[in-house]
């Protein structure tokens, strides 16, 4: 069974690449984004609220909190194929993936890198926001925070490259190509 992350900036693909394993290769997807968003929905949860308007803003929320998550859910599907989807966003993250995947004697496969041009994560995420009805639209699809959420990642994320290239486990591949091509490339890697 594979564990793969995918890393990159934001819009650069990785859910749509998630959600692609998920459909054709039996893949279990982890998205702490999702994960995350799903309590911001429920208004009953604490947790939500609390994470509210750190996401608006593009900031991340507490390692704690979705470090919490996380680990519940290796535990759950530990045997089964996982892609893990915008976790980790730093290199604490990255350590605790790593200890508790050991802690259930398993260990990633590949981290894959999505390489694209930050003005095109500018147009996506504008087409996202433009095609999505207001009611649905996400509160973080906007011009000023997309660019908080690319410093964010510069800053925080991408020193996560460097930890999986000492690994070994690391692939760059191209995400400005079409979403077939991209797919193409990381099923690839995985086989
Ligand atoms: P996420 O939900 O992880 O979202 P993302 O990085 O913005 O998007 P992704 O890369 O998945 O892009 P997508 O496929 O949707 O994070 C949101 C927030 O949650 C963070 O800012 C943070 O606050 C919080 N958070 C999440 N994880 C956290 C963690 N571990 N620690 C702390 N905080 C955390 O693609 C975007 C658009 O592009 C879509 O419209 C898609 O259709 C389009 N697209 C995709 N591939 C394309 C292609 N090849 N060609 C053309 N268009 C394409």
């Amino acid at each position: 069974m594979k564990k793969i992350v995918l890393l990159g900036p934001p819009g650069c693909g990785k859910g749509t690449q998630s959600k692609l394993l998920v459909e054709k290769d039996n893949f279990v997807q982890l998205s702490t984004g999702d994960l995350l968003r799903s309590e911001i929905s429920n208004s009953n949860s604490d947790l939500g609220k609390k994470v509210k308007d750190l996401m608006e803003s593009g900031e991340l929320v507490p390692d704690d909190i979705v470090i919490d998550i996380i680990v519940k859910k290796v535990e759950k599907h530990k045997k089964e194929n996982i892609v893990f989807d915008g976790f980790p966003r730093n290199l604490k993250q990255a350590k605790v993936l790593d200890s508790s995947l050991e802690n259930v004697s398993i260990k990633l496969d590949h981290a894959i890198f999505f390489e694209i041009d930050f003005q095109i994560l500018q147009e996506r995420i504008n087409t996202r926001a433009n095609e999505t009805k207001d009611s649905e639209k996400r509160k973080d699809d906007n011009s000023k925070t997309l660019l908080n959420r690319i410093e964010v990642f510069k800053s925080s994320t991408l020193p996560i490259v460097g930890y999986y290239e000492e690994k070994g486990i690391i692939s760059k591949i191209n995400g400005m190509q079409m979403v077939n091509e991209v797919y193409a490339e990381i099923t690839k890697i995985i086989c």
